[in-house]
């Protein structure tokens, strides 16, 4: 079985298996979902479908020491940066298996190995943890890059201000991305906030900003390289903005029915997926038979993991208390 490293490693240059990690993201929310809605899964799940191109262009352009803090709509991205099918499900299923033990379950995957920070259901958590990171390997001299990737609602909660502020005044290596996927939960962007391109927000902070388009891995790779190349030479931090859009609800309970007629529709035709496909179609890699070939191989892989991790075990009581320190003395 392949390690974290080794599945983010096969990546480089590798398009074919970026679209291969794509179809595996399709296809774990799609039976995640299924779990969840059959009492399966305990608790709640955020799907990221749609956002796969995103997911695929950070991976492929950030190096496994450099560090990503998520959101809890990160099962992309924790397969996208290398943990198995198998680590990510089994830590959903809370089981001992799982990439944080089963402790942490659907909004906490996180791996070292490969730069995945644990991830935070709190709104904006995960910026001013980037933000210190980048600090970190300023304070260390190294040339390596923190990503702090979040929502387009993210962006009106203080942790984003204060972070973008203090990255700017003291140039640290550290890229905030913006997914941009229209909604904050059951709220379309333009009733909770008066700009729809966010990136311009980067100007208070005498920032550089970025706009691409977050269903196209090409384009996500080029603006992100951009990003990442200010950061090494140390002139600071990049605000980017990836316009993609939530093709799921909020959350596993959400029917999204208050979105307005046919804009699924509309950016379905731009699915990443599709996207892809028709790319490296052109390039004569891809064609429909190994479409189809592919789809069906996704399909088993991910049935192979779920089915491994539905027989693990639970962490015990013990687990629950491993894996927490204190400085001080407490008491
Ligand atoms: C500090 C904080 N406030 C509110 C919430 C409740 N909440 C959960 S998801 C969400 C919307 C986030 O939307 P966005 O940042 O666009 O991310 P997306 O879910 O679209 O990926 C909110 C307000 C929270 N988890 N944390
Ligand atoms: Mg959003």
């Amino acid at each position: 079985m392949s390690t974290s490293l080794e599945r983010r490693k096969v990546l480089k240059d590798n398009d074919l298996a970026c679209y291969e990690r794509m179809l595996e993201i399709r296809q774990f929310e799609k039976r995640t979902n299924e779990l969840f809605a059959a009492g399966e899964i305990r608790g709640t799940t955020h799907l990221c479908v749609g956002e796969e191109a995103l997911n695929l262009g950070l991976a492929t352009v950030l190096n496994p020491d450099d560090v990503i803090a998520a959101t809890y709509r990160s099962h992309g991205i924790a397969l996208a940066f290398g943990i198995s099918p198998h680590s990510a499900m089994a830590e959903i299923m809370g089981k001992s298996t799982g990439c944080a033990g089963g402790v942490g379950g659907s909004m906490h995957m996180c791996d070292s190995s490969v730069g995945v920070l644990p991830t935070s259901a709190i709104i904006g958590g995960g910026m001013p943890v980037a933000a210190g990171a980048a600090l970190a390997f300023q304070i260390q001299k190294k040339k390596n890059v923190a990503v702090a990737y979040f929502g387009d609602a993210a962006t009106n909660i203080g942790a984003f201000h204060e972070s973008m502020n203090l990255a700017a005044i003291w140039k640290l290596p550290v890229i905030f991305v913006i997914n941009n996927n229209v909604y904050g939960e059951y709220t379309r962007i333009n009733l909770s906030t008066p700009i729809e391109d966010l990136h311009i927000r980067a100007d208070s902070y005498a920032m550089p900003s970025i706009k691409l388009d977050g269903m196209d891995i090409y384009a996500v790779r080029t603006g992100m390289q951009e990003a990442i190349d200010r950061a090494r030479r140390g002139d600071g931090p990049t605000l980017v903005e990836a316009k993609t859009y939530r093709f799921a609800g909020h959350s596993r309970a959400d029917q999204a029915l208050y979105r307005p007629e046919g804009e699924l529709e509309m950016w379905q035709k731009r699915d990443p997926i599709l996207l892809t496909e028709q790319a490296l179609t052109k390039k004569g890699i891809l064609d429909e038979a190994k479409i189809a070939q592919m789809k069906a191989a996704a399909e088993a892989t991910i049935e192979a993991a779920i089915a491994q991790a539905t027989k693990d075990p639970e962490p015990t009581v013990k687990d629950m208390f491993s894996n927490i320190f204190t400085s001080q003395k407490v008491g």
